[in-house]
């Protein structure tokens, strides 16, 4: 008796073992099991998704688990037992067939009925329409339905990220740039026009929505619209190179005013920097001792 008591001590300690860490995981993989969300619209709709798909899942193990641990128990080998020959259950297979069907075709409809929020821009908040420039659809780029957002240029070149910030002129040469660091105003929908100068990379901001691959000759496109100030990190996400691991990047959300004022600092920055190279050009020119 008791050595059968202590025969039991072991898978019983493996249920609990795996019944607890179910319980404590939500917390635990929070950002494992589904991608980190909460930063944009589009992040929190491939959450949802997630959830769902995870719930219809948890929902067909614990059945399919629950029936076979079941069965096993219930029908182990005892002494002088014949087994029961059994032909098949021309019902019970169908039903499992349809059953299964039924699951892929819900979670399809409901996949596909969510896939235009997450890919299709949504229109900035009205009160930060100021910032906002009107944007043109064309191929697999799309706009908000008003034709408006802050249409950024990413680039990546190993290994660090370049934004590139319209001002609403059709000159591109003097608009404002930054590395690794965007700012972007809340409640503004920004679109993002990804490529890449050299290897393929990827942008992925978590939060943000899902990833882009950033691709040399092509360019891929990608929104989000943060509507709480905030940083949003992320990090290139393809392997593009020994330095792959640095070539982290962060979204850094800032109420309209804050972000007016950022972009007029960035720029009158990089108009000193533009002076003193030009000086320091012309001073190499001038000095005879100089070597080029
Ligand atoms: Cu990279």
């Amino acid at each position: 008796m008791a050595r059968s008591n202590r025969r039991h001590i072991f898978p019983l300690a493996l249920l609990a073992a795996v019944g607890a860490s179910l319980v404590v995981a939500p917390a635990a993989m929070a950002g494992f099991i589904s991608p980190e969300h909460g930063g944009s619209p589009n992040a929190d709709r491939i959450h949802t998704l997630y959830m769902l798909t995870l719930a219809v899942g948890i929902v067909v193990f614990v059945g399919v688990e629950g029936v076979l641990l079941y069965t096993l128990i219930k029908f182990r080998a005892r002494k002088g037992a014949v087994a029961a020959q059994i032909h098949g259950n021309t019902r019970l297979e169908i039903g499992w067939t349809v059953g299964a069907a039924v699951i892929l075709v819900v979670l399809a409809v409901v996949t596909f009925a969510a896939l235009p929020g997450i890919r299709d821009p949504e229109n900035s908040d009205a009160s930060a329409a100021a910032l906002t420039f009107p944007v043109v659809a064309h191929g697999e780029k799309k706009v908000p339905s008003d034709g408006r957002s802050l249409d950024i240029d990413v680039t990546g070149q190993q290994y660090v990220w370049r934004y590139r910030y319209p001002d609403g002129d059709d000159n591109p040469s003097n608009d404002a740039f930054s590395y690794t660091e965007m700012v972007v105003p809340i409640g503004v929908t920004v679109t993002l026009n990804i490529r890449a100068i050299d290897v393929a990379h990827s942008w992925w901001i978590p939060k943000l929505g899902g990833k882009m691959d950033a691709i040399p000759g092509y360019t891929n496109y990608a929104w989000f619209k943060i509507s709480k100030p905030g940083v949003y990190r992320g990090q290139c996400a393809e392997l593009c190179g020994r330095n792959h691991a640095n070539m982290v990047a962060q979204v850094r959300a800032v109420p309209p005013d804050e972000y007016t004022a950022w972009i007029a600092k960035q720029k009158a920055d990089i108009a000193a920097a533009n002076t003193a190279v030009a000086a320091s050009h012309g001073k190499l020119a001038n000095d005879p001792q100089a070597t080029p």
